[in-house]
């Protein structure tokens, strides 16, 4: 992949943190990278040990490629780290959740309140027959009770699946039986944009379709019955679903009722804390394993520096509890730091287009985590909707979940950070547990679309085909001053992390196949990437999307990048299709902004404005103007669903779609297009 083209990813504008913030940062001397990894186990045992253990560790890692285990014989429970020594110090008061509903309910709960909710919720669970080992899904709208739950199930040992509210009764039904989950916790519905999502009717269906496992289903009443929503507002009409008895249980008669007396079970470092089903590229979905103290490790330490989480912070990761970041950068990892955290449920345009800005002023929310999708979608509203609010309580901001192209992050720079948050670029996976690649904010220098260097700790390379390591040698460039060019190529990961995922559920084979074949000895994320003659980082999306055309190694994600660059186009989705000269032509899906007024000529000047941007070998051979892109719920878009379309098969597994009816009317739209 040397031949990767310098394109618009060779961003020149760069950002310094401020003396200001460096002054009173977390972390800011730039020592702390040799330190950590010179003895990488010294220093993630020195993180460790800031977390509460019933029983040391007898060993930092146990490490059998690809088998790890961290903190080997040593006994903690993940929830009486995140809520209960909090308590135990003294801190009881302290809020540790603000929510707030979509109708504009909200709820502030301190540690003390949490302890006492979470011990009642574990103590349910128990009466409905949970057992420390066993499995329970977590089917629930963002409510604080989805955040408990989670909490719950960690406390009395269970693990905890959560599937994302959004998700299909067939994507539910699959899940739960992949986990053997006992119980299903469940709501009525949650709102969103203004109606109500039926969870329970969806859990019913999947019932239906068959879940032996499961024993109990617990339902939170959360959208009330029609018509008598608590603080005034009618409930929409939705479907209710059925009531099984015997099967279920409703909430509010069997946990309010418990004693808010509930031990903390001593968990084993490497005892099951959570299975999450990532949706991969193909096949059915992988239930990632992760394990409590390699994993609370992780996420507590990243989220401290990374964020630079201080006291006086309050922090909005706007991810659902159904995404890996919801479980890592809304629980965990804020909790286990004693962090006051936002919580919203519902839709960032209900009741108008300002509702994010509107709640950041309201409760002076001080740290934002978002992601791309999210910020090209505000970008597409329009800058008036953040400017009419007063967002001076920001410091910092983050983004997630796919690569932030440099136009988009600016964006968020001007009108969202004002000029004067830094923006940490965080790069990571379901697998990975925590955040491996990102500034940090008092010590790094950014770029806009670069996630800049591994975190301290953790040793990241760039290699080849073959796995022939090609950034040692150009990180000694970069530091004895002579790096001219760039080194591009496929992302591993050289050492075990401490919240490295332990496995695939129930499929050892496929996790050895999927991440430990491609390279010998090294993790394979599946992300290309490369390296800038300053030594940063870029990531550029899975290696499935990379596209070689002519020869030429050519990322979907800098194409997108060019044409988002266009001021006429909001969004766009890029794919290489079978060529028979070029080997793969480029394929553009486009969305057009709302207020352009004339297509004429549009598709031709796009093409061209590529071609200025990247060098004519990037030319897209085809432009789509299209509505809406086809995307899973954490918003990134399904690339090899668009080259199904492209290349006239059947559609793949859509199960983690959002809208399953985008990519089938982009279908309909196609083929009458080809005709
Ligand atoms: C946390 C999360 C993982 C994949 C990952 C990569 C993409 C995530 C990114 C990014 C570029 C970033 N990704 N963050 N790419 N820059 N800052 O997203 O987990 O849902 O498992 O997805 O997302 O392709 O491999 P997950």
């Amino acid at each position: 992949m040397s031949d990767t083209l310098d394109t618009l990813l060779s961003e020149s504008r760069h950002f310094p943190p401020s003396a200001e913030f460096t002054s009173s940062a977390r972390v800011s001397d730039p020592d702390i990278y040799d330190q950590a990894l010179a003895d990488s186990l010294a220093y993630w045992e020195g993180w460790a040990k800031k977390l509460d253990w019933f029983e040391p560790w007898q060993e930092v890692l146990h490490w059998e490629l690809p088998h790890a285990q961290w903190f080997v014989g040593g006994k903690l429970n993940a929830c009486y780290n995140c809520v209960d020594r909090h308590v135990v110090q003294g801190r009881g008061d302290r809020v540790a959740i603000v929510w707030e509903g979509e109708p504009g309910d909200v709820q502030t709960i301190t540690y003390a309140e949490l302890q006492k909710s979470v011990a009642q919720i574990a103590n349910a669970l128990k009466q409905l027959g949970v057992r420390k080992g066993d499995r329970v899904c977590i089917y629930m709208p963002m409510v604080p009770e989805l955040a408990m739950t989670m909490l719950a199930c960690a406390r009395m040992g269970a693990a905890h699946s959560v599937v994302f509210g959004g998700f299909s009764a067939e994507s539910l039904q699959e899940r739960t039986n992949d986990a053997q989950a006992k119980v299903i916790v469940t709501a009525d519905g949650g709102w969103r944009r203004g109606g109500i999502v039926p969870l329970k009717a969806i859990t019913d269906q999947a019932l239906r379709l068959g879940c032996p496992s499961v024993q109990h289903v617990l339902m939170l009443e959360r959208a009330g019955p029609e018509g008598t929503w608590t603080q005034g507002l009618a409930t929409p009409s939705y479907d209710r679903g059925e009531w099984v008895e015997g099967r279920d249980v409703a909430w509010r008669e069997i946990v309010p009722t418990q004693s808010t007396e509930c031990p903390c079970e001593p968990m084993d470092s490497e005892d099951l804390l959570f299975i999450l089903y990532t949706s991969g590229s193909t096949g059915k979905p992988k239930g990632i394993v992760h394990t409590t103290g390699g994993y609370l490790t992780g996420v507590y330490a990243t989220t401290q520096w990374v964020f630079d989480l201080q006291d006086s912070d309050l922090f909005w990761c706007t991810a659902d509890c159904g995404w890996v970041t919801g479980h890592s950068y809304v629980v965990y990892g804020p909790l286990a730091n004693a962090a006051k955290i936002l919580m919203y449920e519902g839709a960032p345009d209900t009741p108008s287009k300002d509702r994010f800005w509107k709640i950041i002023e309201k409760h002076q929310v001080t740290i934002l985590y978002t992601a791309p999708t999210a910020i090209r979608t505000f970008m597409k509203w329009g800058e008036e909707w953040p400017q009419g609010c007063n967002l001076s309580s920001l410091r910092l901001l983050g983004s997630v979940g796919e690569p932030i192209n440099p136009e988009a992050w600016i964006w968020y720079h001007e009108n969202i950070g004002r000029g004067r948050c830094p923006i940490v670029d965080t790069w990571w996976q379901t697998e990975t547990g925590h955040i491996m690649i990102s500034p940090l904010p008092g010590i790094t220098t950014t770029k806009p679309g670069s996630a800049t260097r591994p975190f301290p700790g953790i040793e990241a390379v760039i290699v080849d085909e073959q796995g022939v390591d090609l950034s040692t040698q150009h990180l000694a460039e970069v530091r004895a001053g002579t790096a001219t060019g760039d080194c591009g190529g496929i992302l591993a990961i050289k050492r075990p992390w401490p919240g490295m995922l332990r496995g695939i559920f129930g499929d050892p084979e496929r996790y050895k196949a999927t991440y430990w074949s491609r390279f010998d000895g090294m993790y394979f994320p599946g992300d290309g990437a490369k390296l800038d003659s300053e030594g940063y980082f870029w990531l550029l999306g899975r290696v499935d999307d990379i596209m070689l055309v002519a020869g030429h190694n050519i990322s979907t994600m800098e194409v997108e990048s060019a044409l988002v660059d266009h001021p006429a186009v909001a969004e766009a989705a890029v794919i290489g299709k079978q060529d028979a000269i070029k080997g793969q032509g480029i394929a553009a899906f486009v969305i057009i902004k709302a207020d352009v007024e004339s297509q004429d000529g549009l598709v031709e000047e796009l093409r061209k404005h590529v071609a200025a941007k990247i060098g004519a070998i990037a030319r897209p051979d085809v432009i789509y103007l299209c509505a809406d892109l086809p995307k899973t719920r954490s918003g990134k878009i399904m690339r090899r669903l668009l080259r199904d379309v492209a290349e006239g098969r059947a559609l793949g597994d859509t199960t983690t779609l959002a809208d399953a009816s985008v990519v089938a009317s982009l279908k309909e739209q196609y083929e009458s297009l080809e005709g």
